[in-house]
C-alpha cells in the first residue's frame, strides 16, 4: 500500500498528474482509494469505522425485568438485520439468553462494562419499552449521555414512564401488535435515514 500526493491548487491538474503517475507505476487506476494512508491504517486497526460500514444499532429490550416480548424482539432485530444493520445487542432477541447468562457464569459488571461500551459505538438506540425494564431505562439515559438517536416502540395500551413518554430527544412510536411493530419500526428507522445523521424525534415519530 502506498500514497501518492502532488501539489497545487489546480484539481484537474492533480489528477492528471496522479494518472500519469500511476499509469508510469502500472496501478488500476480502479484500485485506487481517495482515503489517506492514516485514516486506512487507522481503519485497519479498528480506531475508526470504515466508510461504508453497516450502521450499528444498539436494541434494548427487558431481560430481568421480564421475557414475554422474546419473540417480537427477534423479529425486530431480525427486521434491521435484513435492513444492513448491524444489531450490537442481538442476544436480547434470543430465547435463551437468560440460560446463556448463567451457562457463561459473565458477571453483572461485565455486562455492564460491555453494554456501556457498545452503546458509544452505536449509531442508533431502539428500545422497545413495552416491558418495564430498569437495564433499558439506564441504557436510555447513558445513550441521551451521549447524543444517541433513540427511538422508543411500545404497545398503544403501554403505561410510560413519564420520564420516556416526556424525554425530549426520545422519539416515541406506539404500535398495535406484533405486525404493525414492525411497520412502526420500518417508518421510523427510515425517517432516521442516514445513521450519521440525527433527525429529530418529531421526524422519528412522523410528525414532521
Ligand atoms: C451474555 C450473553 C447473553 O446474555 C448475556 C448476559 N446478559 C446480558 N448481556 C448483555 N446485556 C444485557 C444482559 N442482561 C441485560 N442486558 C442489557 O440490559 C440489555 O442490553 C437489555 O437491553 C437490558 C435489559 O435490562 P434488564 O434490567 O431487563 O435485565
Amino acid at each position: 500500500m502506498s500514497e501518492i500526493e502532488v501539489d497545487g491548487a489546480d484539481a484537474e491538474g492533480a489528477r492528471d498528474a496522479i494518472a500519469a503517475k500511476l499509469a508510469f507505476l502500472g496501478v488500476d487506476p480502479a484500485t485506487v482509494t481517495a482515503s489517506p494512508l492514516p485514516v486506512l491504517v487507522a481503519e485497519a486497526l479498528g480506531f475508526v469505522r470504515a466508510s461504508g460500514a453497516p450502521p450499528r444499532v444498539y436494541f434494548c429490550g427487558s431481560i430481568r425485568g421480564g421475557r414475554q416480548l422474546q419473540p417480537r424482539y427477534a423479529a425486530m432485530i431480525a427486521w434491521l438485520q435484513g435492513r444492513g444493520y448491524e444489531v450490537l445487542t442481538a442476544h436480547v432477541g434470543r430465547a435463551d439468553v437468560l440460560t446463556f447468562e448463567r451457562a457463561t457464569r459473565v458477571t453483572d459488571r461485565a455486562i455492564y462494562e460491555g453494554d456501556m461500551a457498545w452503546i458509544e459505538q452505536a449509531d442508533l438506540v431502539v428500545a422497545d419499552v413495552t416491558v418495564p425494564s430498569l437495564g433499558v431505562g439506564m441504557e436510555l439515559m447513558r445513550a441521551d449521555d451521549l447524543g444517541k438517536p433513540i427511538l422508543c416502540l411500545c404497545e398503544e395500551t403501554t403505561s410510560l414512564s413519564s420520564l420516556v413518554s416526556g424525554h425530549p430527544r426520545a422519539a416515541v412510536v406506539r404500535y398495535r401488535d406484533d405486525e404493525d411493530a414492525l411497520r412502526a419500526l420500518s417508518r421510523a428507522v427510515e425517517a432516521h435515514g442516514s445513521p450519521a445523521s440525527t433527525r429529530p424525534a418529531a421526524e422519528m415519530r412522523g410528525e414532521a
